[in-house]
């Protein structure tokens, strides 16, 4: 069933949504149960754009109210900060033709949380400085955000190049956005895949941990 919080979003009531998240982070609700019933908001609306419910004024809309209450929430997320060294490099990127930005904004979020250095490339993000990127930066993990189809070949093609260049064993690869599948990440090669930021953020934490492990018995 969906909330108030869900349903007021999905109506684009702007004034409820924001004084709804509002009171209900000044009760110290957890910041990211508000998050997931925003979220769960944006879904539907896209539901109603794929039947023509709703039209690109809606999706605008929405994304714009999206925006507002994360940066209502996002202060909140921050009074969980792990103080610490650094645990990892990961690349960030919407790939060229998609401009979606609002998942992939929360995950380099909570990514900075759990004490990684982000490089968010942004959105509409050519596949050759996607390369570049990983040959200068060599991090430990790539992360595409994906909301359009047409950007799938052209992850596989940056993945493909990688490989030919000798670096994608030395990296792991993520992929996520609302319409990605674990059938998207073996079409393009990748290594994970969600649609729950914090299940990516879990997955970099359990595989820097698992290095750490392997070292520690002598291994590489
Ligand atoms: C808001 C929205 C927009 C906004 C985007 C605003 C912005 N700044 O991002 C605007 C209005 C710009 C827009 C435009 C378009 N959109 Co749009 N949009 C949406 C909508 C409704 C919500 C997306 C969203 O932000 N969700 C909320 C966030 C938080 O969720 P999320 O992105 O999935 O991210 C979460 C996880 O997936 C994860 N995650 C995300 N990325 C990554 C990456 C990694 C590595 C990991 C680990 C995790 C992770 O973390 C997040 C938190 O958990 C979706 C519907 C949907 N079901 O997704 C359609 C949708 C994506 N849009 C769609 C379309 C068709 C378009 C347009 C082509 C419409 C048009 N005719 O112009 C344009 C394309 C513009 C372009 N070139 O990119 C289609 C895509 C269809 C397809 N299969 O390709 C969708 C699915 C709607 C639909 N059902 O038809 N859109």
């Amino acid at each position: 069933m969906s909330s108030d919080l869900t349903i007021n979003l999905i109506e684009l009531e702007r004034e409820k949504v924001l004084s709804e998240v509002k009171e209900r982070l000044n009760q110290s609700e957890d910041p990211m149960k508000i998050f997931e019933e925003c979220k769960q908001g944006m879904e539907m609306i896209g539901e109603r754009y794929k039947k023509k419910e709703y039209f690109l004024a809606e999706l605008m809309l929405s994304g714009d109210l999206f925006k507002e209450a994360m940066e209502l929430i996002e202060p909140y997320l921050g009074e969980k900060k792990i103080e610490g060294n650094i645990k990892g490099k990961i690349i960030l990127a919407t790939i060229q033709g998609d401009i979606h930005d609002l998942g992939k904004n929360i995950l380099a979020t909570l990514l900075k949380l759990e004490g990684f250095e982000v490089y968010d490339l942004g959105v509409d993000v050519n596949p050759d400085i996607v390369v570049e990127k990983v040959k200068e930066i060599q991090p430990d993990f790539l992360g595409f955000s994906s909301l359009l189809t047409i950007t799938f070949d052209p992850m596989k093609e940056i993945i493909d190049r990688l490989k030919e260049a000798g670096f994608r064993d030395k990296l792991k690869i993520l992929v996520g956005g609302g319409i990605t599948t674990s059938l998207v990440k073996d079409y393009i090669g990748a290594d994970f895949q969600t649609i729950d930021a914090m299940e990516g953020v879990q997955y970099c934490l359990e595989t820097i941990k698992a290095r750490v492990v392997i070292r520690a018995r002598g291994g590489i």
